[in-house]
């Protein structure tokens, strides 16, 4: 039988078939030769959980829930994603040009958590060397303070939680998910921390004095609703670069069933998301990670994974419209096809084109 003559029909590329990355992104699972202005990097440690374990399936599930966001093959085309509510495109420049990519996981050492830790800090050193952003999927939360021990430069760190996670050492346990911006906040290149949401009857005294008497800002769910985002910006330096650590968890109860620390009384999604634009709108985000998802607890619709990857989504949406960003990774206008939206052409500067590829070679390290 002769071989079909091969033809040009377009893919539909539906969700649940070919190979899971975050978003359908190119993989790079060699961080020496890493060429991306985004690294997405899954952390799947939950050792540091004292209650239900599985947080360690997260970046997996989130990578293959995030594939709704894809695009469908060469029928959508592989793009950024359309905002109907503001009539605007994200992250078409980071998809087309393939500057968003996806590293994979760090190897995790399992009972030997020092290890595994110093596997994360030297993945995210890598991923910071070749100029990229990294956006790291937990993972407990015990996985921030070995991300953030990768920064060589002055940061300062946004907290989102139900919970302190400033917890003293006890029985030598340090490296807990309740312990991370205790250690985070140790670190000589952390200036301000700001904790956002903390709402846990199960909050210590202690530990919240600990955290006032450094300096750190904690920000209540009345605080924020009183205020708003501008509550969270009073001690972020107009200028100075900020890490973002999100634990799911303030997210309110409901919302996240694939939690093993969920509580009432948390932030809606519009909330967050609210913030999140307004510090991606304040100061330079140098980082992210987004953790506590566990998928061995959450609904059958593995709802609260979909929710992580649209939240990774939107915010990265807004981190690189960010000015010191852009010209860091001398972001380039996509030229417009013919999805170009009115939305996206002012985004542009209502110029509607241009200009080249961006170049690895034009990013600087600080
Ligand atoms: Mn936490």
């Amino acid at each position: 039988m002769a071989a079909r003559k091969p033809t040009e029909e377009p893919r539909w590329d539906l969700p649940y078939t070919g190979f899971v990355s975050f978003l359908r992104s190119p993989t790079c699972t060699d961080l020496r030769r890493l060429d991306a202005d985004i690294a997405v990097l899954g952390v799947p440690s939950d050792e540091g959980s004292p209650w239900k374990p599985g947080a360690r399936f997260a970046p997996r599930k989130i990578r293959e829930l995030s594939v709704q966001f894809a695009g469908r093959g060469t029928v959508d085309g592989q793009r950024g994603y359309y905002d109907i509510a503001e009539d605007k495109r994200y992250l078409d420049h980071e998809r087309i040009n393939r500057r968003l990519v996806d590293c994979g996981d760090s190897d995790i050492v399992y009972t030997n958590v020092r290890k595994t830790f110093d596997n994360i800090t030297a993945d995210v050193g890598k991923i910071l060397a070749a100029g990229a952003l990294p956006v790291v999927i937990g993972g407990d939360h015990a996985i921030t303070y070995p991300v953030v021990r990768a920064f060589e430069h002055r940061l300062h760190v946004v907290h989102f939680d139900a919970h302190m996670d400033y917890r003293p050492f006890i029985h030598g346990v340090q490296w807990a998910n309740g312990n991370p911006i205790r250690n985070v906040a140790k670190l000589p290149t952390v200036g301000s921390i700001v904790q956002v949401g903390i709402r846990s009857l199960r909050t210590r005294q202690a530990d919240v004095e600990d955290s006032r008497a450094r300096g750190n800002d904690i920000v209540t769910v009345p605080d924020f609703r009183r205020r708003g985002a501008a509550r969270i910006l009073d001690q972020l330096p107009r200028g100075e670069p900020v890490y973002v650590s999100i634990d799911v968890d303030v997210l309110d109860l409901p919302l996240v069933p694939g939690c093993a620390s969920a509580e009432v009384n948390g932030l809606s999604y519009e909330e967050l998301r609210d913030a999140l634009t307004a510090i991606a709108r304040h100061a330079e985000v140098v980082g992210f990670d987004l953790v506590e998802v566990n998928p061995m607890l959450d609904v059958a619709s593995e709802n609260t994974s979909l929710l992580a990857a649209q939240c990774i989504m939107e915010f990265l949406g807004r981190v690189v419209e960010h000015p010191a960003y852009k010209r860091r990774h001398r972001t380039a206008r996509v030229v417009e096809g013919r999805h170009g939206s009115a939305g996206a052409r002012r985004a542009s500067g209502g110029l509607g084109a241009i200009s080249g590829p961006s170049s690895k070679r034009g990013t600087r390290r600080r």
